[in-house]
């Protein structure tokens, strides 16, 4: 398939834009600049990219731990304050949630970003409620969750895709299975190393994408998409892919696992490869790079000059009408 040549730029930007964040980000959490615990995505960006083409300020989705690049994009797509992710991240008042989210509990439903919970799968079955409000109220709307391969190990996703067939939800399942849980690899924890297979008892649209190739991820959501807002009840997507970095990653996974997945199917040398294909100037590739890369300096020059949020604040936006007295 061949996409418009100038959305296909705008993918590339996007992917560099993720991988930017996440290893300039990295690089601060390794200096102690970042307070808290980190995930990151680097290696998933053609499926976060995506996501974020796709979605609209009116849609909601529910990251999980390794979305900040599809959180960062849904800001700076939809309100031009990608920055707002960052300062989050560095716990600053200025953040998407006032510096008190962090990584993983930064919401802002302005751009549709219902928020991640640290309690890993839960959001399957808050997912439900959203679209349950929208499918009401008549509403042409996509209800996303993104959940990893271990995630689907917990009793919401099951209870989720069935409820979500029974009423007919428009939920979209993005499955990221990047091969592994923690140090576990998915073929140890499911009865199918295919998280597709344990999708279509529910009898909806599932369908197994190669994660890597930012062309057939951004097919692969619009068809998803297209099916949800026409009103044909929920869609699961499992993009398979890999996780350069993470909990423990590196020791436990065979070196010719990494060389492949690193040197053959890096997301971003995939994509640069299909432009270059396509008659871009690798010179006009650069620029991009160049920009982003400056951009997200910005981002966190700006992150480490705003102020660490106010303690006489620190139960604000907790409890919806009740202020509570902080000690
Ligand atoms: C209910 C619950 N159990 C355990 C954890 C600890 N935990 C955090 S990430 C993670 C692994 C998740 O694996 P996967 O869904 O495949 O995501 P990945 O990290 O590979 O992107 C676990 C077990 C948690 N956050 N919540
Ligand atoms: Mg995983």
């Amino acid at each position: 398939m061949s996409i418009d040549i100038e959305a296909h730029l705008e993918l590339f930007r996007d992917m560099t834009l993720i991988r930017t964040f996440e290893l300039s980000l990295e690089r601060e959490f390794k200096k102690g600049a970042v307070p808290g615990m980190l995930h990151i995505g680097v290696g998933q960006e053609a499926t976060q990219a995506a996501l974020a083409a796709h979605l609209k300020a009116s849609d909601a989705f529910f990251p999980d731990h390794r979305c900040h690049g599809l959180n960062a994009l849904a800001e700076e797509k939809h309100a031009g304050t990608g920055r707002r992710i960052m300062a989050e991240l560095f716990g600053r008042a200025t953040g998407v949630s006032s510096g008190k989210g962090g990584s993983l509990h930064s919401a802002n439903p302005a751009v549709g970003n219902f928020g991640d919970n640290a309690i890993e799968g839960s959001y399957m079955v808050t997912v439900l409620g959203v679209a349950l409000a929208w499918k009401m109220r008549g509403e042409k709307r996509v209800a996303c969750c993104v959940i990893g391969d271990g995630t689907v190990g917990r009793g919401e996703f099951h209870e989720s895709l069935n409820m979500a067939k029974i009423w007919q939800l428009p939920v979209l399942y993005a499955c990221v299975n990047n091969g592994y849980a923690i140090s576990t690899p998915v073929a140890a924890s499911h009865a199918s190393g295919d998280i597709v297979d344990l999708a279509r008892g529910y009898g909806f649209p599932c369908v197994q994408v190669d994660g890597n190739d930012i062309e057939t991820t951004y097919a692969a959501v619009q068809a998803a998409v297209d099916h949800i807002r026409a009103g044909n009840g929920p869609y699961f997507l499992e993009f398979k892919t890999w996780r350069w970095q993470g909990i423990f990653s590196g020791e436990f996974r065979p070196a010719d696992e990494v060389r492949y997945w690193k040197e053959e199917r890096d997301p971003l040398k995939l994509a640069r490869q299909a432009l270059v294909t396509r008659g871009v100037a690798a010179a006009d590739l650069d620029a991009i790079d160049a920009e982003v890369k400056a951009e997200i300096e910005a981002w966190i020059q700006f992150s480490k000059d705003s102020p660490m949020p106010d303690p006489a604040k620190a139960v604000a936006d907790v409890y919806v009408g009740w202020e509570v007295e902080p000690r």
